[in-house]
């Protein structure tokens, strides 16, 4: 007589296929064991992502993409990163959805259904560029505390919706508006539910533009969990931290939003340059509005060999903020001679453009390809490493890949 229970064979066959490999002592598991390779959540079944994703942390949930995988013109939910400052909500019911608009410069204050919003305004749908304040802040020195983002956190998806200013003309603004604030379904990391995990917003100007959307749906289907659903703030050009995923509430605001990570330090940089890991004072910060132009070769991924000619057709996008990219060049000798691109133009405003090339190299041995976008006022990015900052935002260094050539 044994005294504990075994797993039944047909839970172990179920475990064997979900593992991937023989469990050799398999019959020896209790009842009501999980091995371990089954009590970690696996974020790329969870959020249905492609497993070429970086995972940064899992509390709270931050997955990054790669270079070479943003290489569609549109991107796929599958590549996009996913970025959380809180617990996503648990249980969304989308029947009993509300989204309420208030605030002390709001004429009135409304609430509507989710029916309400996808019947009464009209739909629209624009390819905006979402880039987080924070995507390559793991290149900074002294390091910023924060997730250790590479060059990832940035896609370009489409998003369908309705204008944020024809729900603000029904609710009716007040003169004295300055503000439109979002607050969110998710939970802070504490599960505190007197405490926000974030609650950003942005001027009255951005939030009256024609792209400035509330999305229900990204590349033409319900917005993922991971990435809002139901309903999403979308203003593309700006830190992605503006876009609020599970939004229900908005408020029109007389002064700038003080919510959680609009104050301090968060989504902020220094007014003047600053040295390596100089402390700045709270006042001398100031928000982060349009992200600077930058730019990212997906294709060909680095470390590619060519062994066949000496002549290679990169790939990849530009983006800058509230601007357009102009110029688009490549420097395959660390930034002394800079070559043009073929640039595109933008299917819409805020969504990045794509450029191509034909490199031609004079002899085999290692390269470096280098590419550099300049915005439509001039301005390009910086070769290495912008201005340090305390916490890291907005490194728009020139991006680049290793290349050997074996002819
Ligand atoms: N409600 C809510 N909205 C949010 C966040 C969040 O944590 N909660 N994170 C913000 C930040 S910092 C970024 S970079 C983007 C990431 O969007 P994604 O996860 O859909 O890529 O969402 C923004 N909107
Ligand atoms: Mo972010």
């Amino acid at each position: 007589m044994n005294r504990r229970n075994f797993i039944s064979s047909s839970v172990l066959s179920s475990l064997t296929l979900a593992i991937g490999s023989t469990v050799v002592y398999g019959k020896m598991i209790p009842e009501g064991y999980t091995p371990l390779a089954m009590q970690e959540p696996n974020p790329f079944k969870l959020f249905n992502i492609s497993e070429e994703m970086t995972v940064l942390n899992d509390r709270p949930w931050n997955i990054e993409s790669k270079a070479h995988l943003l290489n569609d013109k549109v991107t796929p939910n599958k590549y996009m990163f996913i970025r959380n400052n809180g617990i996503i909500p648990e249980n969304i019911e989308v029947d009993s959805w509300k989204l309420i608009v208030d605030g002390e410069s709001a004429m009135s204050s409304k609430e509507y259904t989710l029916e309400d919003l996808k019947q009464n305004f009209k739909h629209y749908t624009y390819q905006l560029t979402l880039e987080c304040g924070g995507n390559g802040r793991s290149e900074f020195n002294p390091p910023a505390k924060g997730n250790q983002w590479g060059v990832g956190a940035v896609y370009c998806s489409n998003w369908t919706g309705i204008r944020l200013k024809d729900l603000l003309e029904d609710v009716g603004v007040k003169s004295d508006a300055v503000y439109v604030a979002y607050y969110a379904a998710d939970l802070h990391l504490s599960r505190n539910p007197e405490k926000e995990p974030i609650s950003r917003g942005m001027p009255m100007s951005k939030a009256l533009e024609d792209e400035t959307l509330i999305a229900f749906q990204l590349n033409g289907e319900d917005i993922p969990i991971a990435h809002g659903y139901p309903l999403r703030l979308v203003a593309g050009g700006w830190p992605a931290s503006v876009s609020g995923k599970w939004l229900n509430r908005i408020r029109l605001r007389d002064v700038v939003h003080d919510g959680a990570k609009m104050t301090g330090q968060s989504y902020r940089v220094p007014k003047r340059p600053v040295a390596p890991g100089e402390k700045v004072d709270d006042k001398d910060m100031v928000i982060i509005e349009s992200m600077p132009v930058k730019s990212l070769i997906t294709f060909p991924k680095s470390g590619a060999i060519l062994n066949k000619k000496r002549s290679l057709n990169i790939e990849g996008h530009a983006w800058a903020g509230d601007l357009e990219v102009s110029k688009m060049e490549y420097s395959i000798d660390f930034g002394s001679n800079w070559t043009p691109c073929t640039l595109t133009k933008p299917v819409n405003r805020l969504a990045w453009q794509h450029f191509e090339a034909q490199v031609d190299f004079p002899e085999n041995g290692y390269y470096e390809i280098w590419a550099r976008a300049t915005d439509s006022n001039g301005k390009s990015q910086p070769m290495v490493i912008p201005g340090w900052n305390p916490k890291g935002y907005l490194n728009n260094a020139c991006h680049r890949i290793a290349i050997k050539v074996e002819v």
